[in-house]
């Protein structure tokens, strides 16, 4: 900077706004302005990439979505620069006095999209993204070691809901909380209440999860407030998956019965990415005999758990871009948007029954579906593995009875993200004859080679004639899907 400084004459130097950065550019020929074509051509070479790959696949992990050009223009924003330890008008930093009022608007649509009572709910919106949400929640609700109930990674839950196998604790939850799973019922592909609330009763949570990662049924969450209250337990709900459906009234909300409610924001919400904690506030109940008011004291331990206790600097890109989603979340167009993302999921589970597919559970009342391979003699990695190379982007599964996790049985199918590049009812359709080719390929591959799973990537990669298959179906995949449009910018 001084060596800059020093290369301008005294007549050229001159603050105003106008004349220093030509002097600066000059100089040293960096202003931080220059567009990422031309400061890194490799990354955005891979930038490109990765839209074209985009662009041509068929999107169906169920976790994803396409977030809007307005959300990622407020994610790629100044809003990056800013520390703002703490929470609006509390803050470790001078500088913050717009901060605050982005981080006010994001925690006000945020109870505007799922219709809150800001004197009943209150929001922190600054978690990183879900895990860490639900990490900072259970922070807050429980000491080390207190107990934890949640539905089993294998049998559709989440690994943050206290995943664990004989020999090792996997998730942190289970590392630094006691948890227990319930389950699905294995014949009926649904959860398990009345388990659920057996072992409950004789393990003591202090929290139960409501919240799934691989479960295409709505939550009866009058039937988990009844076992919660049964047990003196609270209600956490995990709406991850489903926050957008929840958003737009289309399925039932848990903020009836739930005590705290957890998101991610990229899902079927559409945002950016990022995390929310939702909790109850105000009176939790009035004592009859001395009329004596008692409040709900999660605001402050939930506010603390996430800062100073987990994390430091909110990401306000983040937290900015969240909010603009949140207010597509109010508009009719969204609404639409997800009631199509039901008719589509739809659509995507009868033409799987139709050629012969077995559906966890029979079907869909959500945004997934889990397809059990077993009866197709294969299995979701194999699959997976096919699809990977053919543009059809989805991941493989547990189902329940599955006995390894490396090699699950299942494949989860979301629609959300081609949902929003306008595919409709009869665009699935086309979707699952694509799917079937695939199958059919894995199908052949796995007849012609070793058990193993590497013998089987080994043989798609060198056997000619499945090779060409392969290329065939990429090149029809690719033809389909780019012709649909993309929300987000043209060329990243
Ligand atoms: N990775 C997300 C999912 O695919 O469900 C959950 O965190």
């Amino acid at each position: 900077m001084l060596s800059t400084l020093r290369l301008c004459s005294k007549s050229t130097y001159n603050c105003s706004r106008n004349i220093l950065p030509a002097v600066f550019r000059a100089a040293s020929g960096w202003t931080g302005q220059e567009p990422i074509q031309k400061d890194d051509p490799e990354m955005w070479s891979l930038l490109q990439e990765e839209k074209q790959r985009q662009m041509h696949g068929l999107e169906l992990i169920a976790s994803e979505n396409f977030c809007s050009r307005a959300s990622l223009e407020v994610l790629g924003s100044c809003l990056n620069n800013k520390y703002s330890e703490g929470y609006p008008h509390q803050r470790y930093y001078g500088g913050t006095e717009v901060i605050d009022k982005i981080e006010l608007l994001c925690q006000k649509r945020a109870l505007e999209a799922f219709s809150l009572n800001p004197s009943k709910w209150g929001v922190n919106v600054q978690p990183l993204s879900g895990s860490p949400a639900n990490f900072a929640t259970y922070t807050a609700l429980m000491k080390p070691h207190d107990r934890i109930m949640g539905l089993d990674l294998p049998h559709g839950g989440h690994l943050t809901h206290g995943f664990m196998t004989d020999t090792k604790r996997v998730s942190a939850t289970s590392l630094y909380f006691e948890s227990m799973p319930y389950r699905l019922n294995e014949k009926t592909g649904l959860i398990d209440y009345d388990r659920l609330h057996e072992n409950a009763v004789l393990f003591r949570p202090k929290v139960i999860i409501a919240g799934t990662s691989a479960y295409s049924r709505l939550l009866d969450y009058k039937r988990f407030r009844e076992i919660c209250d049964d047990v003196k337990a609270v209600l956490l709900a995990d709406m991850a998956h489903i926050s957008g459906l929840v958003a737009a009234g289309v399925i039932p909300s848990p903020f009836e019965y739930a005590d705290v409610v957890t998101t991610t924001t990229h899902k079927t919400l559409r945002g950016a990415r990022s995390g929310m904690i939702f909790f109850r506030r105000g009176t939790k109940r009035i004592d009859s005999k001395t009329g004596k008011e008692e409040l709900y004291d999660f605001e402050e331990r939930i506010n603390a758990a996430v800062f100073p206790s987990l994390q430091g600097g909110p990401h306000n890109h983040a937290i900015g871009a969240v909010a603009v989603a949140l207010k597509q979340a109010c508009s009719p167009e969204f609404k639409a948007y997800q009631q199509q993302v039901l008719l589509n999921a739809k659509s995507l589970a009868s033409a799987l029954i139709e050629r012969g597919y077995s559906l966890v559970s029979g079907g869909t009342d959500n945004h997934l579906v889990l397809v059990d391979l077993r009866s197709k003699k294969l299995d979701g990695a194999r699959v997976e593995a096919v699809c990977n190379r053919t543009n059809i982007t989805a991941n493989k599964n547990t189902c329940p009875g599955d006995k390894s996790a490396l090699s699950p049985s299942g494949l989860r199918l979301g629609v959300p993200a081609l949902t929003s590049r306008q595919f409709k009812e009869k665009d699935f359709v086309k979707v699952v004859e694509f799917l079937d080719r695939a199958v059919v390929i894995a199908a052949e591959a796995k007849s012609k080679c070793g058990k193993k799973l590497k013998d089987f990537n080994d043989f798609l990669e060198t056997n000619p004639e499945i090779k060409q298959k392969l290329e065939d179906l990429k090149k029809d995949v690719r033809s389909f899907a780019g012709k649909y449009p993309m929300p987000g910018f043209d060329d990243h």
